[in-house]
């Protein structure tokens, strides 16, 4: 075969291996069709319900696309999968980089495959627009898991704002649902705003830390501890074992000083070794005890149909804020009124009510 005649093969790879014309024919035939059919809504539905992995990353393409045709495709798609949805487990795990997160996920995430779960590991990653994705390298890293069949692994959408990762992420949750993930597991790097997200689309909060860190007092962000439904201290192996220990007492007795959950469940902290392998079952029995709880005392539903309502607002906050800072007379105006404001010719308040107005 010559190197011309190589490249107009489907089989380029194979150059030099003799193949029947016939059996290239087909080959690319197959290839082409393969290419130019994009399913149509409802065979991405269908596919998507009988747990088609394609499916479901073409169509978590979809909700991540920018195209406008691509994001009315992706929200028929999300319409047909929701009655399908909202059957499973949703996990948030959050940290600070280093603490084992995703060494945590890679064993949480075996642990829950051999008892027979289907698992999704979703990220909010508000750094990945620098890094392109720290679970993108984590997905090398977690290298069981990603060859694991009952594991589906999605980076998160890189160069977007927290927000709109944050929407696409509850899309996403959407449809793994419906492909039939019966356990979500979303990691998001604990410094900054995206925890807050995160808890918004979760039924369970999982905090790792670090003992001997030096902030098991202070230091740590109020806020979280105060979303965590538990904390469990990492890295509790080897000579770590002791201040591990020491790190439980203190935190249990932090916890205590905040007021009762409405949910009724007394956040715990627990120990445990990602690496090593300790505490992950302990960690996935008390998860089932919190969903068993809140299933009955109907907390479980009542958080989920909160968060529907608080995502209802943030987008409508969100679009508002989007439209009015891109409409172009807004955005001379803006420059005019903040230089009245400069020179004291109005004040912010008079300015914002003229711009408001404008619209
Ligand atoms: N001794 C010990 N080391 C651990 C444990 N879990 C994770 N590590 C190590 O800690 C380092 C960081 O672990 P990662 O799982 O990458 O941490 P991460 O939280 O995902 O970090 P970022 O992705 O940077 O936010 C790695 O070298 C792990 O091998 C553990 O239970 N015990
Ligand atoms: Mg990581």
């Amino acid at each position: 075969m010559t190197k011309k005649s190589a490249q107009n093969k489907a089989l380029q790879e194979l150059a030099g291996v003799a193949h029947s014309e016939t059996t290239n024919k087909s080959v690319i035939a197959a290839l082409k069709k393969r290419r130019q059919t994009k399913p149509s809504t409802d065979q991405l539905i269908g596919s998507i319900l009988q747990g088609n992995i394609t499916a479901l990353s073409r169509a978590i393409t979809l909700i991540e696309s920018t195209n406008k045709n691509h994001s009315e495709q992706a929200h028929d798609v999300i319409t047909g999968c929701l009655p399908h949805a909202n059957k499973s487990v949703r996990i948030g795990i959050t940290g600070v980089p280093g603490v084992g997160k995703s060494t945590f996920i890679e064993s949480f995430g075996k642990h829950l495959s051999n008892s027979g779960k289907k698992i999704a590991v979703l990220a909010i990653d508000p750094s990945s627009s620098i890094t392109k994705g720290s679970i993108l390298g984590d997905k090398t890293r977690m290298e069981d898991l990603v060859k694991d069949t009952n594991v589906y692994i999605r980076p998160s959408p890189s160069g977007e704002s927290l927000g709109g990762v944050a929407r696409k992420t509850r899309e996403t949750i959407i449809l793994c649902e419906a492909a039939g993930f019966d356990t979500i597991l979303i990691e998001t790097v604990g410094v900054g705003q995206s925890e807050t997200a995160v808890h918004s689309m979760v039924d369970f909060f999982l905090l790792l830390k670090l003992a001997g860190a030096g902030d098991e007092l202070q230091g740590i962000k109020r806020g979280i501890i105060e979303m965590a439904d538990s904390i469990a201290i990492n890295k509790a192996d080897g000579e770590n074992i002791r201040s591990a220990k020491i790190a439980k007492v203190e935190f249990n007795r932090a916890l205590h000083l905040y007021p009762k959950k409405e949910s009724e469940w007394t956040p715990k902290v627990l120990l445990c070794s990602a690496l090593h392998n300790k505490g992950i079952d302990t960690i996935w029995e008390m998860i089932d005890k919190y969903v068993s709880l809140t299933q009955e005392n109907g907390y479980f539903d009542h958080r989920r149909h909160e968060q529907n309502r608080f995502w209802l607002i943030e987008t409508i906050k969100d679009k508002l804020h989007a439209d009015f800072f891109n409409n172009d007379v807004i955005k001379k105006e803006l420059k005019h009124q903040i230089e009245l404001i400069e020179t004291q010719k109005t004040t912010p308040f008079a300015a914002a009510d003229y711009l408001l107005n404008l619209k």
